[in-house]
């Protein structure tokens, strides 16, 4: 039986063999996009000609030591495929991301790409979306009224994403992310238009109708597209 770190490398592997020479793609961020990264990072090494969009300030990091060449969103003309990792994923492909505080790029950078493919280990899989506490990203000047206003509006236990020494959690794009257990999600595309119409609300952790593929990986060793 695969650890769950083997199931990543394994999917992370495999999505890196989607990438053409020729492609501008979009690199997610995780553990799992960790492992898709350091397998383009060889085959671009061994001749393979793509440009890349990253996601965060860690995945620009880890690309740049294998000399993936980075350009900004603003420079691609167009993004054949963009590959990330998932928190939940629900039948409809419908996802809840965030986990690791890159959401907002990370849906810039997906919403952008002519197609969008999840890689995950099984235990992402989910019937319904919402035990997975859902990231909103808020701006740091009025959060504590984007708190009250989440409050009324949802009722369920939030947090502000706090770092470990206690202070709070700092996106790559200097906004704070609020935390929400909601159990189970009954209505994600009203729920999110509803996060949506509060002001200070940047963005949220549901990636609705986006995801044209997953790529998931078993402890036996197995994948499967769904
Ligand atoms: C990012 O990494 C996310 O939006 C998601 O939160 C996380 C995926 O988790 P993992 O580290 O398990 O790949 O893409």
């Amino acid at each position: 039986m695969l650890t769950n770190a083997a199931i990543k490398e394994l999917v992370g592997t495999q999505a890196a063999e989607l990438v053409q020479s020729g492609m501008t793609i979009g690199i997610g961020t995780g553990t799992t996009m960790e492992w898709m990264i350091r397998a383009l990072g060889k085959k671009v090494n061994s001749g393979l000609e793509i440009r890349a969009v990253s996601t965060s300030q860690a995945s620009n990091e880890l690309a740049a030591q294998f000399n993936i060449p980075l350009i900004e969103l603003n420079d691609a003309a167009k993004i054949q495929l963009a590959i990330d990792g998932a928190d939940e994923i629900d039948p409809q492909l419908q996802l809840i991301k965030g986990g690791g505080g890159a959401l907002f790029q990370e849906k810039m950078v997906a919403a952008a790409a002519e197609e969008f493919v999840v890689i995950a280990d099984d235990t992402k899989l989910v019937d319904q979306l919402g035990a997975y506490p859902l990231p909103v990203e808020v701006m740091i000047f009025n959060w504590k009224q984007v708190d009250k206003q989440l409050a009324k509006l949802i009722g369920k236990p939030q947090q502000l994403r706090l770092k470990k020494d206690g202070s709070p959690f700092m996106t790559d794009h200097g906004n704070y992310i609020i935390d929400i257990s909601f159990g189970v999600i009954e209505n994600p595309d009203a729920l999110n238009q509803a996060l949506h119409d509060i002001p200070g609300v940047i963005e949220t952790g549901l990636f609705l109708g986006m995801a044209g593929k997953a790529l998931i990986g078993y402890p036996d060793g197995q994948t499967e597209w769904i």
